[in-house]
């Protein structure tokens, strides 16, 4: 695993989830300092860009045709909205847009073409730029990489056994095959999962087990904390205790402290004091606004109130066109107070994705009957 320097065992994993509390805070939030500013994280926009009429059974999703849960259902929105989306959202401190398609699979097309125009104007705007599309194909995902993405989102959401009992239409060895295609294009890889499921904490850990298992760890690890939603099957979990979710991002960063832990689902269940919490235990990012995809998230007024009263701030948008910061173990955050200013995750043109396009384009040109 290139990612983290240790392969951690089932059993290791259990024994730092159980650790006293403050403890396991304690140890997450010294490995989150080697590799992270912890005063800095990372705003980012959520734009559902086709929502609802979802052909997948899972459990947990408001956006199942299958399930009546009264969202609005929307087809493809079109590029400009997209983008004003996103200028709106840089304004008030994103400096990264995750896009969100209700689709079981990406399919080529005009749908797909037109993602890609959405994809080109996003990483044109400087901005950092994700997006989740149900499952790709290696070649769908170098695409993607081409068009100036930067992460592919693609959730193991719980244990391979738990897997089974959220959802049918689609197994984890489908959600593997993605996570491979991501991660054989140039593309960075973004996985994680729910908490608050029903599922038991060898669940948890069988989650982690299952990223550890990539071929190499995940760039990026979203912690959703289940919402439940009316007229889903998991409608009447109880919300799960935020000393959960804390447990859950320390145990994440101290099996991965080079990723970035993300606090993703589930924000107005909980106090600023609790989310100050997920803070100190290493996630370094949040979703901004009022809205997810479908359910709702604190909005840009409390998260900045939050930000105040903790000494947050935003990490900075991408002025410039620059490469990847190496982060010294041995330095510290206040000693290298410029090297840190991206923490772990620089905003970067996917330069490497494009020279790989134009070699390949290269190629056929050479290699066609003229
Ligand atoms: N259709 C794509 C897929 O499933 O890969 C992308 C969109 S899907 C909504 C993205 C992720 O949102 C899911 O994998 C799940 O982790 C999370 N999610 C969906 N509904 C949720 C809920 N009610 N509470 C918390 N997280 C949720
Ligand atoms: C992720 O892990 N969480 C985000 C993002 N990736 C796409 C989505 C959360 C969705 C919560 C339910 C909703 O708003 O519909
Ligand atoms: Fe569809 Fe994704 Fe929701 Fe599953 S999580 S029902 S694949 S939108």
């Amino acid at each position: 695993m290139a990612n983290t320097d240790k392969t951690w065992t089932k059993e290791e994993i259990l024994e730092i989830y159980n650790k006293p509390l403050m403890e396991l805070i304690y140890d997450a939030a010294k490995v989150h300092r080697e590799y992270f500013d912890p005063l800095k994280i990372q705003v980012s926009k959520l734009i559902s860009i086709k929502t609802g009429g979802c052909p997948e059974d899972c459990g947990y999703c408001p956006q199942a045709a299958r399930y009546h849960t009264g969202i609005e259902k929307n087809d493809l929105m079109p590029v400009e909205e997209v983008l004003s989306k996103a200028e709106e959202a840089k304004k008030n401190g994103s400096s990264r847009v995750c896009m969100g398609a209700a689709w079981r699979n990406v399919q080529d097309g005009e749908d797909f073409d037109q993602v890609l125009e959405m994809v080109k104007g996003l990483s044109s705007m400087e901005m950092e730029v994700c997006c989740t599309l149900g499952m790709v194909t290696e070649s769908q995902a170098e695409r993607l990489a081409e068009a100036g993405l930067h992460y592919y989102n693609h959730n193991l959401d719980t244990s391979e056994e738990y897997y089974k009992e959220v959802i049918s239409t689609r197994s984890y060895n489908d959600r593997l095959k993605t996570l491979d295609n991501v991660r054989k294009s140039s593309l960075k890889v973004c996985s994680g999962g729910i908490i608050g499921m029903g599922e038991s904490v060898d669940d948890r850990i069988g989650m982690l087990m299952g990223l550890q298992k990539l071929a190499q760890a995940p760039d990026s690890i979203p912690i959703n904390a289940l919402v439940p939603v009316e007229g889903t099957p998991l409608e009447e979990q109880e919300i799960v205790p935020v000393w959960d979710v804390v447990r859950m991002i320390a145990v994440t960063k101290l099996v991965f402290p080079k990723s970035t832990v993300r606090l993703s689902a589930g924000r107005t269940q909980m106090t600023k004091e609790g989310q100050a919490l997920c803070f100190m235990a290493g996630a370094s990012s949040i979703f901004a606004g009022d809205k997810l995809l479908t359910t709702p998230n604190p909005g840009d007024n409390e998260d900045l109130l939050m930000f105040n009263l903790l000494g947050l701030t935003p990490t900075e948008k991408k002025k410039d066109n620059v490469g990847k910061v190496k982060i010294r173990k041995e330095t510290s955050a206040t000693e290298t107070e410029e090297k840190w200013s991206r923490p772990g995750h620089v905003i970067e043109r996917n330069i490497e994705a494009t020279e790989k396009g134009k070699a390949a384009r290269r190629a056929l040109k050479e290699n066609s009957p003229s």
